[in-house]
């Protein structure tokens, strides 16, 4: 061990499941990778909030405004989590948020899709925070220990997301005719944007062989998105659904699903900030960024005022004791 270099130090670390902690030795790509990772991250759980958002005051009953007001409010805490742990790597939050409304900064594709019905609200619970849990469990076991910590309650938090959004596709698709037709809409326009949330296909992903080297990413993108498509055939069927894909076929020999081709270049279109609801979406950040400006000045203020109290006592309780 005494002749390794600090690099090589640090990868035998990863390979030997020792979580990497905020002060610990780093190489900068390392720092720099995870920065770009927890950020896009906790800005998707910022943006997420909009499409739903956009349904709370007009959710059928209390009991499905109460679960979708909690989803909700939920997605904020994880961008919370999130941002704290990306602090940790020494940005700071401000010019993250600021990378966001200036349209700098990723989130991820979904987002950019409008909610059309109500049903919207069922087909993203299912797919998309699915097909975040697919990809997000695995984060749990990420090499960085704060982004790892804060992705353990993100999951058990989305699992009860999948299961509030499958439980409102099981209600629409037991319902009349026009409410199941709702439904298979829904699950029409929702479902290869759900697949294109794990990002590029392997071939295309320029930073996963890295990333699964440091064990930020435990799988490929394509490897995530194989395993949901597997894990959701049969929950479509449940539903009495059908996936819209001609294509789709069990293949016995690989033990998976064959899926049809993604439409890459709508993929890349989204992420280049030309999606259908792109430019509305950060209007809104920045307008609640605007909006909320008062809220952190008043905050900081108490925070200053607060600091210097405590220093005062210290000041006196010193004075005090000499
Ligand atoms: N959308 O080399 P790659 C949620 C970008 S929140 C936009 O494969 P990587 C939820 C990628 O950033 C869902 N951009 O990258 C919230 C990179 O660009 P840069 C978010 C995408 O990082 C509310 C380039 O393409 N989940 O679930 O190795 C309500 C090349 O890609 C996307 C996370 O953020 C995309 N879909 O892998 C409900 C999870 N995909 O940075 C639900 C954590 C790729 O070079 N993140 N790009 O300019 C990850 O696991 C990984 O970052 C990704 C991408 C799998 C997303």
């Amino acid at each position: 061990m005494a002749n390794l270099t600090k690099e090589e130090l640090f990868q035998a670390k990863i390979d030997a499941e020792i979580k990497i902690e905020p002060k610990d030795w780093m190489p900068e790509a390392y720092r720099k990778t995870l920065i770009r990772q927890i950020s896009q991250h906790a800005h998707s759980e910022i943006i997420g909030m909009l499409p739903e958002g956009n349904w709370i005051s007009r959710a059928p009953s209390l009991r499905r405004k109460v679960a979708l007001l909690a989803k909700v409010q939920d997605e904020a805490g994880h961008g919370l989590y999130l941002y704290s742990a990306a602090e940790t790597l020494g940005v700071d939050r401000a010019d993250l948020m600021n990378d966001l409304v200036t349209g700098k900064a990723k989130y991820s594709s979904i987002f950019n899709y409008p909610t059309l019905t109500w049903a919207d609200m069922g087909a993203i619970g299912w797919l998309v925070d699915g097909a975040a849990i697919m990809n997000q469990v695995p984060l749990c076991r990420c090499s960085y220990g704060p982004y790892a910590r804060a992705m353990v309650r993100v999951c058990k938090e989305e699992s009860f997301h999948q299961r509030q959004g499958y439980e409102i596709m099981m209600t629409l698709s037991n319902g009349t005719p026009e409410q199941k037709a709702m439904a298979q809409d829904a699950l029409n326009r929702w479902w290869w944007p759900s697949i294109m949330m794990f990002g590029p296909s392997d071939a295309d992903s320029s930073h996963s062989a890295q990333s699964m080297a440091w064990k930020i990413k435990r799988f490929s993108n394509d490897e995530l998105r194989q395993r949901f498509v597997d894990a959701t055939v049969s929950q479509a069927e449940y539903l009495g659904l059908t996936l819209p894909d001609k294509d789709l076929k069990w293949n016995e020999e690989r033990g998976s699903y064959d899926f049809g081709a993604i439409d890459w270049d709508e993929f890349w279109n989204v992420v280049k900030g030309n999606g259908p609801c792109n430019r509305q979406r950060i209007k809104a950040r920045q307008k609640a960024e605007e909006n909320g400006k008062w809220v952190k000045e008043a905050a900081m203020a108490y925070a200053e005022k607060r600091r210097k109290r405590q220093q005062k006592i210290k000041t006196q309780e010193a004075a005090k004791a000499a």
